[in-house]
């Protein structure tokens, strides 16, 4: 079985509410729909983000029920699951029940802990669960085991998640490597927006990305590792995996510059940029003294308008610091003194602010009570 992954395709999705983002995603979400028809997968996996909110605009979900209607016509199946951007917050219902009414798509694992979050397709399991927020994680790691047990009946299993796992992210996760149990052949990811695979198990674990550049920090994973979705072969025992890139995301340009060469970096990016197809976005940083904001604002005005679809600025004044401040050096330490007094404190609060900055509670926690026992020990002795 030939399986197509993708996530996080965000459709609504409006950076800097400019009409031209809003587009860039749906003709983004079109080429996906074009390549993997040339690909001919049995099934295709979309693991969440299918849409940037709950409540999507009406072009969002014709776009989404165009293209899967598409792919239904030539006999591919979609499965969905949830992403934490598709959940409506009070009790209704997500757009993607309208496209399963539409008989489009199949969504997997709405409510995983009433409802089987599995489906059987052409022999293989194919096991999904929405987004669970991190108090969940207990509930979803009994589900995962239960769904594993599930899997080892079957010669091929596919486990679909909205989650991150620590290991891979360490600032955002749900799960950790060794909560994710064997059985399966491939785990399909979604949520994190970077493109990444790597062996778990008998299998492979692949984060499919978003499908553009939704924060602009995915700018520099892009430029390395391109954007689009990934084919997965599960026809031998072993899974092998391939990306398919899309090729129709728009520039971003990131340029820090010094504000006594700003017109003469301008001007070399003016020159540049003449012949894009698709007008890039400039993230221009200015850094210097005394900036004049609006000579910077004139510039780009005469020399960049129509050749970016906008720009985004920023000024770092860099201030002189008081001779008074920079030769008194600062020490936390003497602070702490000076407020607290008592040798014994003060260690005591140094110890807890290297735990806590680190956001190691339990450290902290310990520290406190072994502080507490001394002091008991101390006035008995
Ligand atoms: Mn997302």
């Amino acid at each position: 079985m030939l399986v197509a992954h993708v996530s996080d395709t965000h459709l609504g999705f409006r950076q800097y509410n400019l009409d031209e983002r809003e587009e860039d995603i749906y003709r983004l979400f079109n080429e996906f729909v074009e390549k993997v028809l040339a690909e001919k997968p049995d099934v295709i996996v979309h693991t969440g983000d299918l849409f940037d909110q709950p409540r999507p605009p009406i072009q969002a979900l014709r776009v989404a029920y165009h293209g899967f209607r598409r792919l239904r016509e030539k006999g591919i199946r979609v499965y969905c699951i949830l992403g934490d951007h598709d959940i409506p917050k009070r009790r209704s219902e997500p757009p993607h029940l309208l496209l399963r009414e539409l008989g489009v798509v199949d969504v997997v694992g709405v409510d995983p802990f009433r409802e089987e979050p599995f489906r059987v397709v052409n022999g293989v399991f194919v096991a999904g669960i929405r987004s669970l927020p991190k108090k969940y994680s207990h509930q979803l790691i009994s589900l995962l085991n239960s769904l594993a047990n599930k899997a080892r009946g079957y010669e091929r299993a596919i486990l679909m998640l909205h989650q991150g796992i620590r290991e891979h992210f360490p600032y955002s996760y749900e799960l950790e490597l060794q909560h994710i149990p064997s059985g399966f052949n491939y785990y399909a990811l979604g949520h994190i927006h970077m493109r990444k695979w790597f062996y778990l198990h008998d299998g492979i674990v692949g984060y499919a990305g978003s499908i553009d550049v939704i924060r602009i920090d995915e700018w520099e994973e892009y430029l390395r590792n391109g954007k689009g979705f990934y084919l997965v072969d599960l026809s031998s025992k072993e899974p092998v995996i391939h990306r398919v890139d899309l090729e129709g995301i728009r520039e971003h340009i990131v340029l820090e510059v010094d504000y006594s060469l700003v017109e003469q970096k301008i001007r070399e990016l003016a020159k540049n940029i003449m012949g894009s197809r698709l007008k890039p976005i400039l993230h221009l940083t200015v850094r210097g003294r005394r900036i004049d904001k609006s000579h910077v604002q004139r510039l780009l005005l005469r020399l960049l308008q129509g050749r970016v679809l906008t720009w985004r600025l920023r000024f770092e004044e860099e201030k002189k610091v008081p001779p008074s401040i920079r030769e008194e050096r600062i020490s936390i330490e003497g602070l702490l003194k000076q407020v607290l007094g008592d040798e014994e404190v003060v260690e005591l609060a140094l110890k807890l602010l290297e735990a806590l900055s680190r956001g190691d509670v339990s450290s902290a926690v310990r520290i406190t009570e072994e502080y507490y026992k001394s002091l008991e020990q101390s006035s008995r002795g």
